[in-house]
Order: structure tokens, then C-alpha cells, then sequence
């Protein structure tokens, strides 16, 4: 079948849109109609070239959900007509990884998809018979794509698709990493740096689990208005703080009778390796959590003092915010249905396919927290 689609043909250039083809599910695969699709930091950061994994021409984007059109063979799970969001981490649920319960990274198909393909390693997406990758194996800036029956979680039918795409990625991370992988609770401190797509999520994770006191760290002076809207007791813009953003936060967070301040969990929403250093180092001495959430690029390391480890500060990482995706995505869905999260306030763009790059530039601006392409 054919299918408008924006193509990334090369590194950082603008996408085009353009009139693929797309072949049909085969055994274990879904054909899957996107009505919506969020941008996300990260398919800038592939697009841009920093990614050791991009690979070009592909079809981006991973933030989307749909309808399941037409299955392949030995699909069990999903059937035409059923509500569904893309995973870029599946869960198998028979994996090593699934199985031990310790993490959501299933690594049944992971090889495959970090090479642009489907499981039985090929692509689905070719234009003038010249193969076009996959991306994090969901392609939903495509109108239809396909995906392993592994990759969807099924969804109501009575979630907008153009506001519940955002929890393929950025809702999941953000409220996920605060419950999943830090698992913080009622009386916890916590700093977010970064306060855009995926550090508001973090903050509003924070205030579902009743964070007493919660700031945000932003270069960008109109992140403060954002940040209240979602639960953030104080903010900080490094730009006024001086040199030394560490003792700044550390005094902030001093409480109880040693003083010695320093938050219970931290999160880097940057992807900026100065910053994961930094969010590392106001966390709490001997028991502060540090989680890095942002991607940085090829050839970026993290350091700091290994003193910072020795008294007590774990450096922790989250992927999917640490969510099983068929099993935890339903229920945030529910979340979002039943008021307990909020979404539409973040979704400050609604845009056409052929208006996607705008997308691109609403977010290099900081100007959008999250831009949804509506097919
Ligand atoms: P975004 O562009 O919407 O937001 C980034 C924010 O960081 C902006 O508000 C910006 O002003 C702020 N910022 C930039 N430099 C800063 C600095 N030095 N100090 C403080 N604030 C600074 O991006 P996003 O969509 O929220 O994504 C954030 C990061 O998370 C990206 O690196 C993205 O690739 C990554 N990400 C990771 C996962 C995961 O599963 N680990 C999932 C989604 C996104
Ligand atoms: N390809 C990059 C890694 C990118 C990365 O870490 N991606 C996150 C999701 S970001 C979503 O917006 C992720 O899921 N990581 C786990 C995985 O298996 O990729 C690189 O540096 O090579
Ligand atoms: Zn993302």
C-alpha cells in the first residue's frame, strides 16, 4: 500500500513529506493506522546526527497512537479495529529481561530495531524500490505503519488519540521515572532540570506521589509559569544563580537538625552531560538518587568525583521511565481518563503532516512543551 509519510532522507535537514510504500504485516506484525503523533527531543536529537544509532533515509517518530488496521499471521493480542499506542520498548513478556522482573528494556527484538528493521530483519518501508529504516521501531510520522504485535499496548476507545500519543513517550518517561525507577513517596524532595516535554512530566510525577517540595531548574525564564502548572514549589534559573548551582540547590534543600541539604531524587531532563554531573551532586549525601532521563550524543561521557559515590549518591538511568509498556501504558491512559494526570495543557501545538518541521522549530525556540501532528 502507499502511504504519506515525512522522510528523513539525510542528517539534519528539514524532513519531507512524501508518498511511501509500505508492505503488509507478516507473521506477528500489525498494520497500525497513526491518527496522532508527538515530536519528542529525541527525534531531533536523530535527525540532528548525534545519534550513534540514526540511520538515514528512515521514517522518525515514536510518539504516536492509532488503530490496528489488519494483522499478520499468529497475531493474538491485537485485532482490526482495536485502539493502540506504539512501543519503542516492547515487552515480550518471555525474554530474560521480561522475565526477571528487574527492568521494562525487553531484548527480544532490540538488535533489529536499533538497525532500523523489523524482527525478521527487513523493512516495510521503501520509496522507488530503495529500502527506508524504522525508527525505534514505530515510525508514527507515517499516516500507517507497522509494528510487532510485541510493540502495541492496547488502549480504550474513548482516549483522543491527538492528546494520549504523548504517552508513548514523554508522559511514561516522566511520571515513570518518579514511580518506577525512583520510586519516590509522600515527603520525598526533588529537583528536574529541564523543564520541557519530559521534566513537567517528572514534576507532576512528583506531585502524584506528594513530593514535598519540588523545584525546577531552567535556563529559560518562561519555564517558571510552566513548572506551577504542574506542581513545582520553587524554581531556579542557573543564569541568576553564579557559578556554584550545586551549594545553591544544596542550601535550598537543607532540612532537620545536620542541615546538610541536598535533594532525595534528582532528574536530568537535558540531556546535557554538565547538567547530569551537577543533578548528581545536589543530590542528598548518602542516599540522594540521581536519574539521568536525558539522551545525550555520540562521543558525550558523564564524570564527576568518584567522593560523590563514596558518600552515598547512586547515579541511576531510565529508559520509558522504567514502564512496561503493554502492561503500565493502559493504566496511564486510565490515569489521564479519570483526571489524576493532566495532558492537554501540554500539548501547546496541533499541527498538519506537511506542517512537521514547524514542529521542529516551535521546540528549538522553546516555544512549545509538546507539538502533535493530527493525520
Ligand atoms: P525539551 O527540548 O522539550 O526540553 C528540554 C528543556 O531543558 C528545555 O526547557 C530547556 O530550556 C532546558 N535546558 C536546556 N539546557 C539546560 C540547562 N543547561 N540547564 C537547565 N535546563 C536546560 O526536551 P524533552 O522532550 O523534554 O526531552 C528532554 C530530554 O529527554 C532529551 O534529551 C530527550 O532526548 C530525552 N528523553 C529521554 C527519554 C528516555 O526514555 N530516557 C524519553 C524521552 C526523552
Ligand atoms: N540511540 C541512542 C540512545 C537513545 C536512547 O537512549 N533512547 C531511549 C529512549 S528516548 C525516547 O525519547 C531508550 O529507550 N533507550 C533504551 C534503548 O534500548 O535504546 C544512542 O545513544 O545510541
Ligand atoms: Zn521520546
Amino acid at each position: 500500500m502507499k502511504t504519506k509519510a515525512a522522510v528523513a532522507f539525510e542528517k539534519a535537514k528539514p524532513l519531507q513529506i512524501a508518498t511511501v510504500d509500505l508492505e503488509g504485516p507478516k507473521t506477528g506484525e500489525v498494520l497500525v493506522e497513526i491518527k496522532a503523533t508527538g515530536i519528542c527531543h529525541t527525534d531531533d536529537f536523530t535527525i540532528s546526527g548525534a545519534d550513534p544509532e540514526g540511520l538515514f533515509p528512515a521514517i522518525m517518530g515514536h510518539e504516536g497512537a492509532g488503530v490496528v488496521v489488519d494483522v499478520g499471521p499468529g497475531v493474538t493480542s491485537v485485532r482490526k479495529g482495536d485502539h493502540v499506542i506504539p512501543l519503542y520498548t516492547p515487552e515480550c513478556r518471555t525474554c530474560p529481561s521480561c522475565l526477571s522482573r528487574k527492568t521494562n528494556l525487553c531484548t527480544s527484538i532490540r538488535a533489529t530495531q536499533g538497525q532500523g528493521v523489523m524482527p525478521d530483519g527487513s523493512s516495510r518501508f521503501s520509496l522507488d524500490g530503495k529500502k527506508i529504516h524504522h525508527y525505534m521501531g514505530c515510525s508514527t510520522f507515517s499516516n500507517f505503519t507497522v509494528l510487532p504485535e510485541i510493540a502495541v499496548a492496547k488502549i480504550r476507545e474513548d482516549a483522543p488519540f491527538d492528546k494520549v500519543c504523548y504517552i508513548g513517550c514523554g508522559v511514561t518517561t516522566g511520571i515513570g521515572a518518579v514511580i518506577n525507577t525512583a520510586k519516590a513517596g509522600p515527603g520525598c524532595t526533588g529537583i528536574v532540570f529541564g523543564l520541557g516535554g519530559i521534566g513537567l512530566n517528572v514534576l507532576q510525577g512528583l506531585r502524584l506521589v506528594g513530593a514535598d517540595m519540588i523545584i525546577g531548574v531552567d535556563t529559560n525564564p518562561a519555564k517558571k509559569a510552566w513548572g506551577e502548572k504542574f506542581g513545582m514549589t520553587h524554581f531556579v534559573n542557573p543564569k541568576d544563580v553564579g557559578s556554584d548551582l550545586v551549594a545553591h540547590l544544596v542550601n535550598m534543600t537543607k532540612r532537620g537538625a545536620d542541615q546538610i541539604g541536598g535533594a532525595d531524587y534528582t532528574f536530568d531532563c537535558t540531556g546535557n552531560v554538565e547538567v547530569m554531573r551537577t543533578a548528581l551532586e545536589c543530590s542528598h549525601r548518602g542516599w540522594g538518587e540521581s536519574i539521568i532521563i536525558g539522551v545525550a550524543g555520540a562521543g558525550q561521557e558523564i564524570k564527576t568525583r568518584p567522593f560523590q559515590l563514596v558518600t552515598g549518591r547512586t547515579w541511576k538511568g531510565t529508559a520509558f521511565g522504567g514502564a512496561r509498556g503493554r502492561t503500565d501504558v493502559p493504566k496511564i491512559v486510565e490515569w489521564y481518563m479519570d483526571g489524576k494526570i493532566q495532558i492537554d495543557p501540554m500539548i501547546t501545538h496541533t499541527l498538519s503532516l506537511a506542517d512537521i518541521n514547524k514542529g521542529f522549530d516551535l521546540m528549538h525556540s522553546g516555544e512549545s512543551i509538546r507539538s502533535v501532528v493530527v493525520f
